[in-house]
């Protein structure tokens, strides 16, 4: 059985096998958890996410690559572009926003990862609202894990109290 559980905190701080960023298509940095992910892992994260946009280019919203994790204590860094929130369309973007997790997870599952932690993808700088975000989150990690069975453990790690708040209430329902 895969557990899940709950973090306030700092990602870049967490010894899970794969951490999770919230990118952009251009893979090259940003601010946000993307500016502090390549800040504590330094240079090394970049340069293979150089390595994999010449190889592939962009990388499409809902999309996600793999990379080391530099100095950070994770093993790897899966990066991932949520979708920019935009009222009219939010149906069809909380469909990437799922795309976001479940490509995570399973990238994370095809290198071996036992653990694995996520940011609150896109509700940051893209907007997103928190709960449509964290439901989303939710219901597609459980519908994976409900399936695989070689993760053990799935982290949310939550920076702002508002969104740890929020996952504190969805997972004890
Ligand atoms: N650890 C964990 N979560 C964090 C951290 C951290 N160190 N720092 C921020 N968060 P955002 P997005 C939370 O804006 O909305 C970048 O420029 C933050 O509180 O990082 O997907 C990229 O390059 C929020 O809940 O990502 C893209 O251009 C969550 O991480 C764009 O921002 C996501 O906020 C992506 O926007």
């Amino acid at each position: 059985m895969t557990a899940i559980a709950l973090l306030q905190g700092d990602i870049t701080k967490i010894e899970a096998d794969a951490i999770v960023n919230a990118a952009n298509s251009s893979l090259l940095g940003g601010g946000g958890v993307d500016g502090a992910i390549h800040r504590a892992g330094g240079s090394k994260i970049l340069e293979e996410c150089r390595m994999i946009r010449a190889r592939q280019g962009k990388c499409a919203t809902g999309e996600a690559v793999i990379t080391t994790a530099g100095n950070l204590p994770a093993k790897y860094v899966i990066h991932t572009v949520g979708p920019v929130f935009q009222k009219e369309n939010q149906v069809k973007l909380e469909a990437l926003l799922a795309n976001c997790y479940h490509n995570s997870l399973s990238l994370a599952v095809e290198n071996q990862c036992k653990t694995i932690a996520f940011p609150n993808i896109s509700t940051g700088i893209y907007r997103f609202p928190k709960l449509a975000a964290a439901q989303v989150a939710i219901a597609t990690v459980q519908a994976f894990i409900t399936k695989s069975t070689t993760l053990e453990k799935v982290i949310f790690v939550c920076f702002d109290e508002e969104n740890h708040t929020i996952y504190h209430q969805l997972l004890k329902e």
